[in-house]
Formats: structure tokens, C-alpha cells, sequence
């Protein structure tokens, strides 16, 4: 089993600007807790990351034949873009939605993910802990898959 892991605008800067909000950890950080946890439940990940919404696009249609699932922290996209809502709709590739911060206790303009009605489920508020459980259902939507 494959997981693709896209990471949206400004997430390169995790760790070390507004640490009040999401906290000191980096998104190295978070990739090398990811890839202990994969390697535990014997998957293969790619983490990647772009502040590009085309380079997202790009990386959401590749993954199909590739990847069995997809994680995605569309950062601020999640609020705005219909092309990843396309791209994911497009693809069928199964796809989780993720996010640090809880998006529904945030700024009204947050509590909206134009993405979500497209993806499988959404983790949200759990700091990194979310990656993880985005990881951890990843191998569920596999197993229901096959046994649907
Ligand atoms: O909570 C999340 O994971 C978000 O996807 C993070 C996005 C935000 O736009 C979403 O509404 C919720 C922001 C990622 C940018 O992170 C920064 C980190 C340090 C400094 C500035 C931004």
C-alpha cells in the first residue's frame, strides 16, 4: 500500500512563525513521525509539499495508479479552490482531508472546506497527531475498499 502526502501553502513555515497557532513542530518533524508510524504498519509514503496550487493539481492526477490514498492538508486552498476539488473529484484516487488546527473553532472564513464534500473524511484539530490518524485511516479506507 502507497499514501500520498500533499502539504498546501505556507505549511514550509511550520515551527517557526506563529507557533501560538500551530505550534513549534516542523513539518520535517511531522514527516519523520509519519514515516516511523508507516514503516510500524508496513506502508510506503511520499510526503511532499508546494505553496503552487497547480503543482497540487499536478501531484493529485499523478497519484492515480500510483497511490492508493491520498492525505491532504490543502492549507488555506482548502477554503478557496475548486481546482483541487476537481482534481480530487476527478481522480477517484480516495482522499482525507487533514488539518493541525481544528478549522471549525477558527475564523468563520475557515470553517468552510470547498474540498471536503469530495474526500473520504476529515481530521482536524489534532496538531501532528492528525497526520497520524489521517495515516492510520488511510489503512481503513484501503480495507473497506477491498472488502466492499
Ligand atoms: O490547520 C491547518 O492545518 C490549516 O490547514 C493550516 C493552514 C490554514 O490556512 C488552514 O485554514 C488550516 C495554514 C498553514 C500555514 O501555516 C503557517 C505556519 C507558520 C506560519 C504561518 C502559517
Amino acid at each position: 500500500m502507497k499514501i500520498l502526502f500533499l502539504n498546501g501553502p505556507n505549511l514550509n513555515l511550520l515551527g517557526e512563525r506563529e507557533p501560538d497557532v500551530y505550534g513549534r513542530t516542523t513539518l520535517a518533524d511531522i514527516e519523520s513521525k509519519v514515516r516511523k508510524r508507516a514503516k510500524d504498519l508496513g506502508v510506503g509514503i511520499d510526503f511532499r509539499q508546494s505553496n503552487l496550487e497547480g503543482q497540487l493539481v499536478d501531484w493529485i492526477q499523478e497519484a492515480k495508479g500510483n497511490f492508493d490514498v491520498i492525505v491532504l492538508n490543502a492549507a488555506a486552498y482548502t477554503h478557496t479552490s475548486i481546482a483541487l476539488r476537481d482534481a480530487i473529484a476527478a481522480v477517484g484516487v480516495p482522499t482525507i482531508e487533514v488539518h493541525l488546527s481544528n478549522i471549525h473553532a477558527r475564523e468563520k472564513f475557515r470553517q468552510k472546506s470547498l474540498i471536503a464534500p469530495v474526500c473520504c473524511g476529515q481530521i482536524s484539530g489534532f496538531g501532528q497527531k492528525s497526520y497520524i490518524l489521517a495515516l492510520e485511516a488511510s489503512v481503513d479506507v484501503k480495507v473497506s475498499k477491498k472488502n466492499a
